[in-house]
């Protein structure tokens, strides 16, 4: 769909990233397959492998365009996406255009492009933006006609309307209305966004490949809906912030910087990526191109100052005159404008990044499970070929020497059922220790601080009531994550002493019990604080009316840290349930191997053909446990593959 100029390196970048993904998912297909026969009791792994089929599966590279009104985000995006279709795709013009947050990617599973809208009013609903997602008769659906670039860019229109609504309505709908937004004719009435979010799919290559785009409304939206910032640009892979060398950097552009780009969450995962738009405002004709170059250098100097980042991190670009130089295949206005420089970086830098952090994924859920299958497979190859070590040096040896053996075994087995039954005194302790585990992560616990918060802010009617409502709140999260994680550590130790102990009476396998930390957690409910005091310090906060600051406040920050606890509890109890099964298996496997020993020496002190039998046995295992034990290291090479080198490309990100 490119013109036919310069080549598609970020479009061949995620082509080879889709393959990678498909071999990666073939690998763990094979490792599932694999795992069948071997593991049929085990729901926790077939669990845990179904989940990272699905990460892969659904993995998309999401870039998210934030900056204030006019700026050129949706010229970009025309610019790098869509200058194929020969023509603007979606709307850009001077003023406020786009007027509500706009995702742009392929649906596989929908029969047809569309544009789904939902209405504004349903900022009036309780439901969260994720939940009415999953809600398809909230949305008004537009079939989106692909064969038809004018009518697509038409049907794309929706995306710019607005309303006029009575004033009360608007601060109804939590709208801040400034006294002078009524004024003129027509006095009692303002302007709205018709549209509250789009979602749009169609079938273009990038897209399908897994890319979504997510461009957002610059008129201090971010400001008033905080599940845009708490939602959206966290899963962002990247977020490019536009500024526009006709403004330089204005305070608002500042405070969105601070507020809601910078420090978002996920920052230390996704990159931050600062471009200076429109620079053909500084081609002026009649200055030199040296003078031209020493100015914009000089722009772009004081916007990295402004924003605090290096000078390097800016990327000087013309969003528009890129699209029209690729409309019309001007090669050299392309150069000019500076976006190749840009898509480099998108090419080089942010999907081989977001590659590795797949790969990262992937080998950090199936690891503790493959290293875990290794270590049985191992030590049942080694207990196999002991036993043939043992038995062969039988062959040819006299009753009294068997009868010796016999004596031994019957002994150590009677110190390792000791063992075993110091082993559930253990357990015992164990699920004493569980239950303080579980108990600090408690949602009924966490429902109470929820409805205290709730009535103290909403009793409290002053700025310094609210400040200490949020306080109040995130300081009972954070103390009964804290103590969760106090708990979860005592416990860690419990078992690791207990793993210890069979390891060094009964020479176990040393096995590591599978680690479990609310860390993460303690470190998400960190961000959302963060958020809470941007959302709090935000000047639209203030012009809010109170019951839509309280409300706002409950369905998105409280919402997200009571998932929080909901899935460190979910966690906790996986690990508790499935802590032991490492050691218990171990035991019981032990027990089996001294158990049949016995048996065995019974046997061949009444036959020497049992000897032989027993000896063909176990040659049969050794060979079986070998080769499935290099089946299960090929496959372990496959998922941890190294990647493809990007190229690392000669800029560096702005806060990466
Ligand atoms: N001269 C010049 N104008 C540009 C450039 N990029 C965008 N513009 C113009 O700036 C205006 C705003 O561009 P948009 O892409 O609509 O800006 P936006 O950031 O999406 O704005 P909102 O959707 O309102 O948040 C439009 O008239 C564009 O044509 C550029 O590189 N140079
Ligand atoms: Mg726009």
């Amino acid at each position: 769909m490119r013109t036919g100029m310069s080549r598609d390196h970020l479009g061949d970048r995620l082509t080879a990233y889709a393959a990678w993904k498909r071999q990666l998912l073939d690998a763990l297909e094979a490792f599932r397959a694999w795992l069948e026969p071997y593991r049929p009791e085990s729901g926790e792994d077939d669990l845990r492998l179904y989940e990272t089929l699905e990460a892969v599966r659904r993995d998309r590279l999401r870039l998210a365009f934030v900056a204030e009104f006019s700026r050129g985000k949706t010229e970009l995006i025309n610019a790098i996406f869509f200058a194929g279709y020969g023509r603007r795709l979606l709307p850009s013009e001077a003023g406020r255009t786009t007027m509500c947050p706009c995702e742009l990617f392929h649906d596989r599973e929908a029969d047809a492009p569309y544009v789904r809208l939902l209405p504004i009013e349903t900022r009036a609903d309780a439901r969260t933006l994720a939940e009415l997602r999953e809600a398809p008769e909230c949305w008004v659906h537009l079939p989106l006609d692909v064969q038809d670039p004018e009518r697509m860019a038409e049907t794309l229109r929706e995306v710019v309307r607005t309303r006029r609504v009575p004033v009360a309505e608007a601060r109804a709908l939590g709208f801040p209305v400034s006294p002078t937004d009524g004024a003129g004719p027509e006095a009692d009435t303002v302007e709205i966004p018709r549209w509250r979010h789009a979602l749009i799919s169609f079938p273009h290559p990038l897209l399908e490949h897994g890319l979504v785009l997510l461009d957002t409304p610059g008129l201090n939206a971010l400001g008033s809906e905080p599940e845009l910032t708490l939602q959206l640009l966290p899963s962002a892979q990247a977020v490019l912030f536009l500024l526009a060398a006709d403004t330089g950097v204005t305070q608002s552009d500042l405070e969105m910087w601070n507020h809601h780009v910078r420090g978002a969450e996920g920052a230390a995962h996704g990159c931050r990526i600062v471009a200076l738009n429109k620079i053909d405002v500084l081609w002026d004709e009649l200055k030199e191109a040296d003078e031209i170059a020493a100015i914009l250098r000089e722009q772009c100097r004081r916007a990295a100052e402004a924003l605090g980042i290096s000078p390097e991190g800016v990327f000087p670009v013309s969003a528009q005159k890129a699209l029209v130089a690729k409309v019309r295949g001007d090669e050299a206005l392309l150069e000019r404008s500076g976006l190749p420089a840009l898509e480099r970086y998108l090419y080089q830098e942010v999907v081989p990044n977001r590659q590795r952090m797949l790969q990262a994924h992937v080998l950090g859920r199936l690891g503790p499970l493959i290293d875990g299958l290794r270590l049985e497979l191992t030590g049942r190859l080694q207990r196999a070929r002991q036993e043939l070590e043992h038995l062969r040096a039988l062959q040819g040896r006299n009753a009294e020497v068997l009868e010796q053996l016999l004596e031994r075994s019957r002994t150590e087995q009677a110190a390792y059922l000791r063992s075993v039954e110091s082993f559930q005194a253990s357990r015992r302790l164990l699920r004493q220790q569980a239950r303080e585990l579980l108990a600090a992560l408690d949602l009924q616990a966490f429902d109470r601080l929820i409805r205290q918060t709730r009535q103290a802010m909403q009793e409290a009617w002053t700025t310094r009531g609210l400040r200490q409502g949020m306080q109040h709140f995130f300081a009972g999260a954070r103390d009964a994550m804290v103590q969760a994680a106090d708990q979860a550590e005592q416990t860690r130790r419990l078992v690791l002493a207990t793993y210890r102990k069979f390891h060094e009476a009964h020479g176990l396998p040393a096995l590591e019990p599978r680690a479990f930390s609310v860390e993460p957690h303690l470190q998400a409910l960190h961000r959302l604080m963060v958020e809470a005091e941007a959302f709090r310090n935000s000047p639209i906060t203030a012009m809010l009316e109170q019951h839509v600051v309280v409300r706002r406040f409950f369905v998105t920050l409280v919402a997200q840290a009571r998932a929080l606890f909901f899935q460190a509890h979910q966690e906790a109890e996986a690990w508790l349930r499935d802590v032991m099964h490492p050691l218990v298996h171990q035991i019981k496997a032990h027990r089996q191997d001294m158990d049949r020993r016995l048996e065995t020496l019974r046997r061949i002190s009444a036959s020497r053909e049992a000897l032989e039998e027993r000896l063909q046995v176990l040659t049969q295992e050794c060979r079986r446990c070998s080769t499935d034990l290099e089946a299960l290291e090929a496959l372990q090479a496959r998922l941890a593959a190294p990647l493809p080198e990007g190229g690392a490309a000669s800029t560096e990100a702005a806060t990466a």
